[in-house]
């Protein structure tokens, strides 16, 4: 590992083997599982091919593009040592294999004239998405995005991406890839057709990312805009985008079964149908869909929250919570929260209420009742929800007389994304009965048992939508540990060590006589810059990704 470092692979040779996923890039593609199954993840061996991955340190904010592809070494002139974003991908591009993309420290924003093409296997790391930016410069064209990602496993971490503007599709990211977003930020781009944020055409998985203020100026899907075969949201928000057409959040096409879990869809606004999401196939689960506008005004738009309307399709919504969704249009009924046109919806230990005028418009389709749910106006869903509190297992209200579902305003109440809480007084508290999650959507403890309130009799004390009232948060975060000693193996005693987290939040431990140092909780799946610091010595900072537990993170001082 010593000899290793005194290469260009150094570094990447040192995250592979402290980081303890098989591989990255396959890694990141695999579906997450449970978070009490991933409690007990015992840490796996780096595999032996991972050692040759190079790496690429980004030392300049410059935009230049590499002198010489393909020759191994990132620069934008021979001998200038300035290795560009653009010169270290274009670098990666020419070279047979998977490589990776670092950062030094300091390097806050760059600004790229023209799209950055990513054809080939790719790990881009860096330090946060409040610390890097990535930002678009361009004149508005067919090539001005940030990142067109060609049908490659690619992961990008830990940046923001913005000021993408492009005639066509895919404002932020064109991807028709494996493309693996993890605490990346895609702000403020634009597209004229489908897709401001993100436009995908194969594999798109989100995980702890916000899709933020993204506009398809005469299209649809502010946000997202997916057409391939599997798409995960988990962990995220997409907030704020907007339209002109359908899908202000998100536009998923009809044959995609999306998993959408502890998520925030909120603030999105469509010209026409579908202000948060068009869904068709796929479960939403723990998640909140709040404050969505679809302004159409034909007969053919409407859905504010959630519109599903493609064929015979089957969507779950679980333990979500659907409110203050909006659609103005009523020319079948006010399609304000959920619009059910055609397929199967089951709905289940979810809150759909205070929706502006409607909660559920079921045109067609059959509506399942999976119990637990707290409708707050039962208008056009009266057969299967009949008014009352209780109805069976379900509490429900009705248009004259609604149900009030006393939610607190959208806000942060803990965990990364934006949810409702419930005022003490509320029906969904204990009256649930989740046996999908253990943790709510902020990642609280669920069920969680208020003593004071008689729990649901078919319930098991789950509160109705995503929010668990007067729980407390499970810390799913994993050990990062090592030892700092001298070349010859003597210990250094009492060198600082400092982490910084995703919220740019810093964390230090102090190393004891052994030179070992350890921090706690470090949340999963992120990726943490630790540096060193100790009276006479100079160290190398480090990148960690927390995928379990990590162990050996080691510091050496330069020479
Ligand atoms: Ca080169
Ligand atoms: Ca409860
Ligand atoms: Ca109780």
């Amino acid at each position: 590992m010593r000899d290793l470092c005194r290469t260009v692979f150094c570094l990447l040779a040192v995250i592979a083997f402290i980081s303890t996923g098989t591989s990255f890039a396959q890694d990141d593609l695999v579906r997450e599982r449970p978070e009490k199954d991933r409690k007990f993840e015992e840490p796996a061996k780096a595999p032996a091919e991972l050692a040759p991955l190079r790496t690429f340190v980004v030392n300049s904010n410059g935009d230049g593009v590499d002198a010489t592809p393909g020759d191994g070494v990132c620069e934008t002139a021979s001998g200038n040592g300035i290795c560009t974003l653009r010169a270290a991908v274009g670098e990666a591009n020419a070279l047979a294999g998977d490589d990776a993309v670092t950062f030094e420290p300091g390097i806050s924003e760059i600004q790229v004239n023209g799209q950055i093409q990513i054809s080939s296997n790719l790990i881009i790391i860096g330090p946060g998405a409040n610390l890097l930016t990535i930002a678009s410069v361009a004149a508005q064209s067919t090539t001005s995005r940030v990142f067109n990602v060609g049908n490659f496993a690619v992961s990008i971490h830990g940046l923001k991406i913005t000021g993408g503007f492009v005639t066509g599709t895919g404002g932020g990211i064109l991807n028709a890839g494996s493309l693996s977003l993890t605490n990346v930020a895609v702000d403020q781009n634009r597209a004229t057709s489908f897709g401001g944020g993100i436009r995908s055409t194969n594999t798109l998985l989100i995980r702890n990312s916000t899709i933020t203020a993204n506009t398809s100026t005469t299209s649809t899907s502010g946000g997202i805009s997916f057409a391939g075969t599997n798409l995960l949201i988990s962990r995220s928000a997409i907030r704020g985008n907007s339209s002109s057409g359908n899908g202000g959040g998100a536009n998923i096409s009809a044959s995609v079964s999306a998993t959408i879990e502890n998520s925030t869809i909120s603030g999105n606004t469509a010209g026409a149908a579908s202000g948060g999401l068009f869904l068709n196939r796929g479960t939403i689960n723990n998640s909140t869909i709040s404050g969505n506008t679809a302004n159409g005004s034909l007969a053919t738009e409407g859905g504010g929250g959630i519109r599903i309307q493609a064929g015979a399709n089957s969507v779950s919504i679980t333990s979500s919570t659907i409110t203050n969704n909006s659609a103005p249009n009523t020319a079948s009924g006010s399609r304000s929260g959920i619009w059910h046109e055609t397929g199967t919806l089951t709905l289940q230990n979810s809150i759909v209420a205070g929706n502006t005028t409607q909660d559920i418009q079921l045109s067609g389709g059959t509506l399942t009742d999976g119990g637990h749910n707290l409708i707050g106006r039962n208008t056009s869903v009266e057969t299967q929800y009949p008014a009352g509190l209780p109805s069976g297992t379900n509490w429900v209200g009705t248009g004259a007389v609604p149900l009030d579902p006393l939610l607190a305003p959208l806000a942060l109440y803990g965990g990364p994304t934006e949810t409702h809480a419930l005022f003490p007084a509320s029906v969904a508290i204990d009256n649930g009965n989740d046996t999908t999650n253990t943790l709510d959507q902020r990642g609280y403890i669920r069920p969680w048992d208020v003593v004071a309130v008689p729990n649901s009799p078919s319930g098991n004390a789950a509160d109705i939508g995503s929010f668990e009232a007067d729980s407390f948060p499970f810390t799913a975060g994993f050990p990062i540990s090592g030892r700092v000693f001298e070349i010859d193996g003597t210990p250094i005693r009492n060198t600082y060590l400092v982490m910084t987290d995703g919220m740019g939040n810093k964390y230090v431990a102090l190393t004891n006589s052994f030179g070992n140092y350890a921090f706690e909780g470090v949340e999963a799946g992120s990726s943490v810059p630790i540096t060193a610091a100790a009276k006479g010595f100079a160290f190398t900072p480090k990148i960690v990704i927390a995928n379990g537990p990590v162990e050996n993170v080691d510091f050496l001082p330069e020479p």
